[in-house]
């Protein structure tokens, strides 16, 4: 059986400090946290700049200098950087960290959607800054945007030379198969592609396992043999849909990006914590975790020297 990725998503956009303590938001600290995660078995490390300030979800390339250059001298993970910034952020904004640090990966969001956090608002009654209730109800109006255009833009800045980063193409919905699909036809990407289910994501497809087969049979049906895939279940459906995923084939995505959870109502300690947690339940199950060299061949990397970091 093939070994399976594991996927860290360290920090991410969706949270906010007053969320929990463990959420790292100073380029230190996710660093930390990032190094812990690898050496814990994450085989990607996905990452996003964060505001040391405030927390604040950041693409201003000074917040990435440091911790990338740590994480690249104390681990041989694969970095990921996300292309997603935050949902409020111009796409020539997002792009920024990426085309400085010339990742081995980055993300590809591949299509718009309601992305919507808001609900999370009514958890909390005092805020650690004054900015994050605001951002979190604002969601409730705001959209995602990922036209076609968009992501055209990013297949062309980071596809080809200099950069030839290889994309990890969220799939918020069936319907981003199919465009991811049309734009496979343009010749917009190289097989093979890698293919992230998100899942449980309000706006996006429900965290449900009748959804993620629908989601498999539809990949097959679009690109038989020339994709990975790889799902992320957002909160509580972390773990379940990493181990289903992970017995039909596919790869895992943990990390308090997507969760804030160890278990039901627990706060995770760390990514580490959910890294090690999630390669228990593979190793339990009879996967086996793929090493960062065995996952750039999986996926054709350019190699983690070949980055400008
Ligand atoms: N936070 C995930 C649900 C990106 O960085 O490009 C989606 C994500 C997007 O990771
Ligand atoms: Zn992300």
């Amino acid at each position: 059986m093939q070994k399976t990725i594991v996927t860290c998503a360290i920090t991410g956009a969706i949270h906010t400090p007053t969320m929990s303590d463990a959420l790292p938001h100073t380029p230190e600290r996710i660093a930390e946290q990032a190094i812990e995660a690898a050496h814990a078995g994450a085989t990607i490390l996905h990452l996003h700049g964060r505001n040391p300030d405030n927390g604040m979800p950041s693409i201003n390339p000074e917040h990435f200098t440091e911790m990338l250059k740590r994480i690249k001298a104390e681990t041989d993970a694969i970095v990921n950087i996300s292309t997603g910034g935050s949902i409020t952020m111009s796409i020539e904004d997002r792009l920024a960290p990426a085309t400085a640090f010339s990742p081995e990966m980055c993300s590809m969001n591949m299509g718009s959607l309601n992305f919507s956090i808001h609900p999370l608002a009514n958890r909390y009654e005092t805020w650690k800054y004054d900015w994050e209730e605001p951002y979190i109800r604002a969601t409730e109006s705001g959209i995602f945007r990922n036209t076609f255009a968009d992501i055209k833009l990013v297949a062309d800045q980071m596809g080809g030379d200099p950069h030839n980063a290889k994309f990890e193409h969220e799939c918020y919905d069936v319907g981003h198969l199919h465009n991811l699909a049309f734009c496979l036809k343009q010749g917009m990407f190289k097989a093979p592609i890698f293919l992230q289910f998100v899942m449980g994501i309000l706006g996006g497809i429900p965290a449900e396992l009748e959804h993620m087969k629908y989601m498999k049979e539809t990949a097959d049906r679009l690109f038989g043999d020339t994709y990975q895939w790889s799902v992320i279940g957002a909160g509580a459906a972390q773990l379940k849909m990493a181990a289903a995923a992970a017995q039909m084939g596919g790869h895992v995505r943990v990390g308090l990006e997507d969760s804030l959870f160890i278990d039901r109502g627990v706060l995770a300690k760390s990514n580490a914590q959910q890294v090690e947690k999630v390669v228990g339940i593979l190793r339990d199950q009879g996967n086996e975790v793929a090493t960062p060299d065995e996952a750039r061949k999986i996926l054709g990397l350019k190699g983690g020297d070949n980055v400008a970091f």
